[in-house]
């Protein structure tokens, strides 16, 4: 397999270990290779044997001088550090920034001052809920943390792939984050956000209705990392060299473009693969094909801000492009795994307030917030204050201060001089009026009166922009979110949660809340909450916020798995094999047994997956090619009827030869082929890759939807 060939395993033959009989009648196995390394302890003291601790006499107790067994147990109790309290599951890899042209007219940040300039970074994306150990497929916010190693400092960009957030002051988030985890008597559910705790918050919090429409929509469950957008959500500044200030929103946009999966997809994907996601990011990096996005910038003034419908600070609420374009500016590659995934993902400690000359923060509450929180967390987590010296984390330009010693100090000064002023020389770093980092001298807050503990009249307005994501989405989208919606809360068992939520959700839309209703099966629409301020209704809708209107219309990047059996057409396969690879698409082969089949030339095809560890869910489009004598073979199976009836019900297209036929007939699905089958003998390879563009055949899910309301029309 090609990931094995990268990590340097070495089979080793069975002959080449030497069971030695020790004196006490033990197995003890050393490797004969002469040039295997010499196994020590951290002192350095070489081992003489790894299998027995230390006992005075055959059966006696353990002697307490056994210093290798008291180190090796000692060093293991110890590898666990506490995982992040939010965003715990996460995976990262290292890359760079590449800046398309100077932006010295917007700032003076030096990763921006250059046409081609490569800046290093590491990103980490994770889901919020959910353990260290849950699934990737959760419905949930993925985080979009990017390092950026500048040659001024590090700078972090820690955003999500949702634009806005649940809350708007930071005093709010212990309750939101402790809503969604699991419930604190059971201890579950674990990586959920359908439960009676988060819907029973959130239903008395309107701020959060615009994100909660987000969450309930296809992008809280991508299809991987690599076809997700990011966002920096709060407004930031820049500052050029004059010291004059643009505000502006950061956008990461996918490459290869926008993708998401459909919710029984995720839940089967849950079981099938719950790394899949970090298999996905693996996989694309160690084979060469790099994920990349580009930075956007969303500008704009004083002027704008004074003009824009919501407070800018507030950051529940987007701009929408069509009102202030995404200018690109720059393109980051994803193009390095980490060497060791605790040394660099988990012990990467992204901070709000690391900035660096020429970006600067806004008074945004939550990022105010944020700027306080994190180094509190990096160093319950780290353990240390010197956590900037671990190699992750350590800024790539010069570093130079007085702060000195602490735990697991490794980067220590030589000489005297540990103060300034003083008068020694060489005296030691001093500070740079001209190239240090001077904040922006935002005059809004300080005509304003005493600190006060307020919520500003401009963030009243929680519905408007909920409203305008709604109307914004295609008509499959808008299922999706009211399927969401409705499987969320039938797991509430309070109903005086869903009934609230859906009062709230008459706020947004009537059509959604209707639908929701319906699908709860209340018996009556409550009452719409009061709002703290009267709801826009006639926001222009944005496209830009439609995943499927904005799709990539191309199959690169993707996978077909090909369902193969006994006397699978050899022409067929190849055609197929070459069409893919012309288009840059990934094939894997899935048989009925994992050493693989034969194929109408009697030559064997060794397949990637056997058939029930590698379901439909884990493909983006799929093909069906048994032979004529193993048709009725893959119809007597249940994991290939799975295969094929969860490729219907997901809308993927179907690829299928003439030998198909039994299975279809044994799935019922003869009677439901749509324009999603491709029969391979009418449209050869590249013509039924070429139909596949679109990703998935969503009329399909319209026809799925009203046979499932059945009765109800
Ligand atoms: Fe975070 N957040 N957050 N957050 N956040 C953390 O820091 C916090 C918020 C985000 O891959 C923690 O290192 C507060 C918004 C990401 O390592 C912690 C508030 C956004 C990551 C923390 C927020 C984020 C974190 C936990 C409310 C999107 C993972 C572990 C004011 C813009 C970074 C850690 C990684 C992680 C605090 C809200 C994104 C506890 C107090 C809004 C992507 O410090």
């Amino acid at each position: 397999m090609a990931a094995d060939e990268t990590d340097g395993w070495q089979p080793v033959e069975y002959a080449d270990v030497r069971a030695e009989r020790g004196r006490g009648g033990e197995t003890h196995q050393t490797a004969a290779t002469s040039d295997a390394p010499r196994l020590t302890t951290q002192q350095g003291t070489v081992v003489s044997d790894d299998q027995n601790t230390l006992r005075t006499g055959e059966r006696g107790p353990a002697a307490l001088e056994d210093f290798h067994f008291r180190e090796k147990i000692f060093h293991f109790d110890h590898e666990r550090i506490p995982e992040r309290v939010v965003h715990a599951r996460g995976y990262g890899a290292h890359g760079y920034f590449e800046n398309y042209e100077p932006l010295t007219d917007l700032t003076r940040a030096d990763l921006f001052s250059e046409a081609g300039l490569r800046t290093e970074v590491f990103v980490r994306f994770s889901t919020v809920a959910g353990n260290k150990g849950s699934t990737d497929l959760a419905r949930d916010v993925r985080g979009f943390a990017t390092k950026f190693y500048t040659r001024e400092g590090n700078w972090d960009l820690v955003g999500n792939n949702i634009p806005v957030f649940f809350i708007q002051d930071a005093i709010k988030f212990p309750d939101v984050i402790h809503s969604v985890k699991q419930e604190p008597d059971r201890g579950f559910p674990q990586a959920q956000s359908a439960h009676d705790n988060f819907w029973d918050f959130v239903s008395l919090l309107p701020e959060s209705t615009h994100m909660l429409l987000w969450v309930m929509s296809d992008r809280a469950i991508p299809r991987s990392f690599r076809f997700m957008e990011g966002f920096g959500v709060h407004t930031f500044r820049l500052v050029n060299a004059e010291g004059r200030s643009t505000f502006v929103k950061f956008h990461w946009k996918p490459v290869l473009g926008l993708q998401s999966v459909v919710w029984n997809e995720a839940l089967k994907i849950s079981g099938a693969d719950p790394d899949f996601h970090r298999r996905d990011l693996w996989d694309a990096v160690t084979q060469g094909n790099f994920p990349a996005w580009e930075l956007g910038l969303q500008l704009f003034d004083d002027d704008f801000a004074d003009r824009f419908g919501f407070d800018v600070l507030d950051p529940t609420k987007i701009i929408p492009e069509e009102e202030i374009p995404v200018r690109r500016v720059g393109r980051l590659v994803l193009d390095r795994m980490p060497d060791n995934f605790f040394a660099e993902t988990e012990q990467v400690a992204f901070c709000t307030q690391n900035i660096v000359p020429g970006i600067d923060f806004t008074n945004d509450p939550l990022l105010q917030g944020r700027n306080f929180s994190y180094l509190d967390t990096q160093l319950k987590r780290l353990g240390s204050p010197n956590f900037t010296q671990l190699p992750v984390n350590a800024p790539r330009c010069p570093v130079a201060h007085f702060q000195q010693d602490g735990h697991m100090a490794m980067v220590n000064p030589k000489g005297r001089v540990n103060y300034e002023p003083n008068s020694w020389d060489p005296p030691g770093p001093r500070e740079d009026p001209a190239a240090g980092f001077h904040t922006y001298p935002d005059g809004e807050g300080s005509e304003a009166g005493p600190k006060r503990r307020l919520r500003a009249e401009s963030f009243a307005d929680h519905y408007s922009q909920a409203r305008q994501f709604f109307v914004s989405q295609s008509d499959i989208e808008q299922q999706h979110i009211i399927d969401a919606f409705t499987f969320e809360l039938s797991k509430c068992d309070r109903p005086a949660i869903r009934t609230r939520m859906v009062a709230g959700l008459r706020n947004v839309h009537e059509r959604l809340a209707r639908a929701v209703a319906d699908g709860l099966g209340l018996n009556e629409l409550p009452d719409a909450l009061p709002a703290a301020r009267e709801p826009v209704t006639d926001l222009a809708p944005s496209p830009a916020l439609s995943i499927l209107a904005n799709g990539p219309d191309r199959l690169a990047g993707r996978k077909i798995g090909i369902l193969v059996a006994d006397g699978a057409d050899a022409g067929t396969l190849a055609e197929l094999r070459a069409a893919a690879e012309a288009e840059q698409v990934n094939v894997e082969l899935i048989a009925p047994v994992v050493s693989g089949v034969q194929d109408s030339e009697g030559k064997p095809l060794t397949a990637d997956q056997k058939i029930d560890g590698g379901p439909s869910v884990l493909y983006d489009v799929v093909v069906v090619l048994p032979g004529a004598r193993s048709a009725s073979q893959l119809a007597g199976m249940p994991a290939a009827r799975d295969f094929v009836t969860d490729a219907y019900a997901h809308c993927k297209f179907i690829g299928y030869a003439a030998e198909a036929e039994p299975l279809f007939d044994a799935t019922g699905i003869s009677a439901l082929l749509d324009d999603g089958f491709i029969a391979l003998a009418e449209h050869p390879a590249a013509d039924f890759l070429s139909r596949c563009s679109g990703l998935r055949f969503w009329d399909r899910q319209l026809t799925i939807a009203a046979a499932s309301r059945g009765g109800h029309g």
